[in-house]
C-alpha cells in the first residue's frame, strides 16, 4: 500500500495553520446555525460536495474538454467533467451540457456569444419584474452591448403577459427570447415561449438557474424540450457547488462550446466541475423528488401563512420554490424590513415588487425561499411558525431579541452539517 491519499478538507490543519481564516469558516457557519436562511438563491450543499470542492482538482489546468485539452496530465481529470457532462444529460435528458461555465453570469455571456452579435435584439424580463442583471440591465454587459427590449407581468394578475411578450416579439423580431426569472414565483410556459420564438424565428434561452432543481426533481416542468438553450446554475435548489451550466440541442453543441472555451473562460475550475458530478449524481436519486416537491410545498405555506399574517404574496402565491412578499400594507419597506429581520436572525432579501414605487434600493417587498431550510428538515409546521416570526418583526423591531432566540432554537432542532 502506497501513502494514504489526501483529498479533501482538513479542518484541523487550517485551524492550526491559519487560526484567523479558520475562525472566519467557523463564524459563518454560527451565522447559518444560529438563525434562518431564506435567501431564495442560497442551499446548503452535501458534505460530499464540500469534499470535492476542497480537493486536490483545484490544482489542474485542463483548458479544453474531455479528450482535447491543451494541457498534459488531464486524463484523471477527464473522467470528472464526463462524469458531470453524463449525469446531467441523464438527469435533464438533453442533447449536449457544458458544465465548465464559473456562474449562471457566464453562462448567460456564453449563450449570448455563441448565438447573437453585438447590437442584435433581443426580448427578455424586465429586472424590476423578477429578471435579471443578465438579461438586459444597463449595468451589465446584456444591456450595453445588446439591443434589449423588455417585457413585464400584468398589473391586475402579476403574471407574466404572454400577449405583450408576444406584440414585443411581432414589432421588434429579436434574435433571442429570454425567458427565466430570479423574483417571479410562478411556474413559466415554456411551450408559450417557443411557440412566440418560433413565429419570429427567434433563438429561446431559457435561464433556470433559480428552479433547476425543481425541474430536477420533477417539481415544475422541465425547460429543457422547449429551450435552444437552457442555463442553469448549480448552488441554488439544485444543492451543489457555486457554479453555472449551459445545456443546448446538438446542432448548438459546438457554439456553445466554443463560447464557453475559449471565448469567455480559460481554465475549467476543476474541483468544482467534480462537485457538479457529485451534485448531479444527488439530483439523481430518487429522494432528491421528494426534497424538490418539500422545497415547493413549504414555499407555498409560508406564502400562505404570510398572507393570513397580512402581508400579500405577489401573484396570490407561489408555484415555486420563493415567494414575493408585497409589504405595503404592513408600512415598512423592503430595506427596513430586511435589516430587522437580519437582527431576528431570519436572512432574506429587500426585493423590487412589480411596478415598484421604491428605488432598488429600498424597494417595497421582500424574497423569500425554502431551498435551505428544507434541507435543513424543516416543514410546513415550521415554515407556518418562520411566517409568524417574520409578521412580528417586521412590524415591530423590539421583538428581535425574543425573535432571534426562537430563530436560533428552531434552527437548532433542524441543524445544518451536524457533524
Ligand atoms: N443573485 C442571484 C439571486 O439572488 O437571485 C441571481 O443571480
Amino acid at each position: 500500500m502506497g501513502a494514504e491519499p489526501y483529498y479533501g478538507p482538513d479542518f484541523g490543519l487550517l485551524h492550526r495553520q491559519d487560526p484567523e481564516l479558520a475562525r472566519v469558516l467557523l463564524d459563518e457557519l454560527d451565522r447559518l446555525r444560529g438563525g434562518i436562511q431564506l435567501i431564495a438563491s442560497e442551499n446548503f450543499a452535501s458534505p460530499a460536495v464540500l469534499a470535492a470542492l476542497g480537493s486536490t482538482l483545484t490544482n489542474k489546468y485542463a483548458e479544453g474538454y474531455p479528450g482535447r485539452r491543451y494541457y498534459a496530465g488531464c486524463e484523471v481529470v477527464d473522467r470528472a467533467e464526463q462524469l458531470a457532462i453524463d449525469r446531467a444529460k441523464r438527469l435533464f435528458g438533453a442533447d449536449h451540457v457544458n458544465v465548465q461555465p464559473h456562474s449562471g453570469a457566464s453562462a448567460n455571456l456564453a449563450a449570448y456569444a455563441a448565438l447573437l452579435q453585438p447590437g442584435d435584439t433581443v426580448l427578455a424580463m424586465e429586472l424590476s419584474h423578477g429578471g435579471h442583471l443578465t438579461h438586459g440591465s444597463r449595468v451589465n454587459f446584456s444591456g450595453r452591448w445588446f439591443d434589449v427590449v423588455a417585457y413585464g407581468v400584468r398589473r391586475d394578475t402579476e403574471l407574466i403577459d404572454y400577449d405583450e411578450v408576444r406584440e414585443l416579439a411581432l414589432r421588434h423580431q429579436p434574435k433571442m427570447i429570454i425567458c427565466g426569472a430570479t423574483a417571479y414565483p410562478r411556474e413559466i410556459d415554456f411551450a408559450v415561449f417557443r411557440g412566440i420564438a418560433d413565429e419570429v424565428g427567434a433563438w429561446l434561452l431559457a435561464d433556470v438557474a433559480h428552479t433547476i432543481g425543481l425541474m430536477a426533481g420533477g417539481a415544475l416542468p422541465s425547460a429543457v424540450p422547449y429551450a435552444d438553450v437552457v442555463t442553469f446554475t448549480t448552488h441554488k435548489a439544485l444543492r451543489g457547488p457555486r457554479g453555472g451550466g449551459v445545456m443546448c440541442t446538438g446542432e448548438l453543441a459546438a457554439k456553445i462550446d466554443r463560447a464557453v472555451f475559449p471565448f469567455i473562460q480559460g481554465g475549467p475550475l476543476m474541483h468544482a466541475v467534480a462537485a457538479k458530478a457529485v451534485a448531479f449524481g444527488e439530483a439523481l436519486r430518487p429522494e432528491f423528488a421528494g426534497y424538490a416537491r418539500q422545497v415547493v410545498a413549504n414555499a407555498r405555506v409560508l406564502a400562505d401563512a404570510l398572507a393570513a399574517e397580512g402581508v400579500r404574496p405577489v401573484s396570490g402565491g407561489t408555484d415555486s420554490h420563493l415567494a414575493l412578499i408585497d409589504l405595503r400594507e404592513a408600512g415598512v419597506s423592503g430595506a427596513v424590513a430586511e435589516q430587522r429581520c437580519t437582527a431576528a436572525g431570519i436572512t432574506l432579501n429587500r426585493n423590487a415588487i412589480p411596478y415598484d414605487p421604491e428605488p432598488p434600493t429600498v424597494t417595497s417587498g421582500i424574497r423569500v425561499g425554502t431551498p435551505c431550510v428544507t434541507t435543513q428538515g424543516m416543514g410546513p409546521e415550521q415554515m407556518k411558525e418562520v411566517a409568524s416570526m417574520i409578521a412580528q418583526v417586521i412590524r415591530n423591531p423590539d421583538a428581535a431579541g425574543e425573535i432571534r432566540e426562537r430563530a436560533a432554537a428552531l434552527s437548532k432542532i433542524h441543524q445544518i452539517y451536524p457533524s
